[in-house]
């Protein structure tokens, strides 16, 4: 098969600090994927605003409903498990999944809001562990510099700069740093170099505490 060795397809993971260009970057290596390769990826974001636990993040990211810390760390985690039959099903079909935003952010965002770490990291074990984990890395003054900065309830900056201690707390061996600070098409191919460089185990792992 064309799609590395296992002819499985890779799970790929954005994370990184707000207004990164996470999900903007996260896109072009979507159409880059489909232009390119017969295989493919689709794209899922986390949170997943479409599916019904999702729906109620979503609401709670406006302002609309209130959360305890506790049951929103688990819903978070939820709206993930609600998609880990997808993501099996198609990295099985050989089809790669690109994340945007995943578990990290999930127990990132938690302990910086002081919530316990082993009590965080429980309801995401066993999700599919990446094969890649591309960490956006931004200035704060650049971060604040794009668009959008500060609408929903979680943009603050003193709980940004907790998340980004927690995050770098998080970095693992198959984990790239990206240059978040350059322009989009430097971002690009970064991207892309990373994509063409993963290595894939036989078996797509899952996470561990
Ligand atoms: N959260 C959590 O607490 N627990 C969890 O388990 C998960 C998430 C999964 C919503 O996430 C919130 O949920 C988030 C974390 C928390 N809290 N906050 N804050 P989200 O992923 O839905 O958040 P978002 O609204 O998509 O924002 P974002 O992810 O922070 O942005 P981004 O995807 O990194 O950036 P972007 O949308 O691609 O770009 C932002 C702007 O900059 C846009 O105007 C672009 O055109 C521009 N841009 C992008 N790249 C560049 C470059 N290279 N140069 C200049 N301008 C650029
Ligand atoms: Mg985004």
């Amino acid at each position: 098969s064309e799609n590395g060795t296992s002819g499985r397809g890779a799970l790929i993971v954005f994370e990184g600090m707000d207004r990164s260009g996470k999900s903007t970057q996260a896109r072009r290596l979507l159409n880059h994927i489909n232009a390119t390769t017969k295989h493919g990826a689709i794209l899922q974001p986390f949170p997943d605003r479409n599916e019904p636990i999702g729906q109620l993040i979503d609401r709670y990211l406006k302002r609309e409903i209130d959360f305890s810390e506790k049951a929103l760390h688990l819903a978070f985690s939820a709206n993930r498990w609600q998609k880990e039959p997808l993501i099996l099903e198609t990295i099985d079909k050989g089809v790669d999944v690109i994340c945007d935003r995943y578990a990290f952010s999930g127990v990132a965002y938690s302990m910086a809001k002081g919530l316990d770490r082993s009590w965080v990291r429980q309801s995401d074990v066993g999700l599919p562990r990446p094969d890649i984990v591309l960490y956006f890395e931004v200035s704060p003054e650049v971060a604040k510099s794009r668009g959008g900065f500060g609408e929903e309830r979680l943009e603050k900056e003193e709980l940004q700069r907790n998340v980004a201690k927690e995050m770098q707390g998080l970095r693992g061996e198959n984990w790239i740093i990206i240059n978040a600070n350059n322009d989009e098409d430097t971002v690009e191919r970064d991207v892309r170099i990373a994509y063409e460089n993963i290595i894939k185990t036989k078996e797509l792992g899952k996470l561990t505490e």
